[in-house]
């Protein structure tokens, strides 16, 4: 069996980042810890772009377009959606899974998915930055790796091509 190991060198590759401004106290957290993770592993910062929206809501139709430039290795989103007392928090956590699912599926652009959704902010502060760590460096680490994986298949792929 032959192992291929993922490459988390994140040199040479172009990311842009789309955050939520809503519950920007998260948001910031998440971000910050995405850039440091992206620049820790090779990014250069002029290769990182960040692109607010007001919610997560608008975050796959910003990310479509993005992924449409073809100027971009991956794009990584982030935000959170805390549940309230009404259905809203259904409707707008499906629309930004189901977005983002499908703008990766449509454009083969890989798109990290760092949008929380949690009960309460106590939730999300501990997923950003607290006790359970910060999704936002972890979501950086996939998109490299996917961005990788996704370079690669071009470079290596079945027909030599
Ligand atoms: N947007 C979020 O990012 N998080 C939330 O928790 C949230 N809540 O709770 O409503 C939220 N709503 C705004 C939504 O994303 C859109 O921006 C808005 O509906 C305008 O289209």
């Amino acid at each position: 069996m032959k192992i291929l190991n993922p490459s988390l060198d994140a040199r040479g590759l172009r990311i842009a980042l789309v955050v939520s401004r809503f519950n920007h106290l998260i948001s910031i957290r998440l971000l910050e810890s995405a850039r440091d993770t992206l620049l820790e592993h090779g990014l250069d910062s002029s290769d990182l772009e960040l692109y607010w929206v007001p919610g997560a809501f608008e975050i796959p139709l910003a990310a479509r377009r993005l992924a449409q430039t073809g100027r971009f290795d991956a794009i990584v989103t982030l935000g959170s959606v805390i549940r309230g007392g009404t259905p809203h928090f259904d409707y707008v956590c499906r629309g930004v899974t189901d977005g983002v699912r499908e703008v990766m599926r449509e454009s083969g652009v890989p798109v990290g998915f760092g949008v929380l959704t949690t009960d309460d902010i106590d939730q999300a502060l501990a997923r950003a930055g607290g006790r359970d760590g910060n999704k936002g460096g972890e979501v950086a680490l996939a998109a490299i790796e996917m961005a990788r994986f996704t370079r690669s298949d071009h470079e290596h792929g079945p027909n030599g091509s």
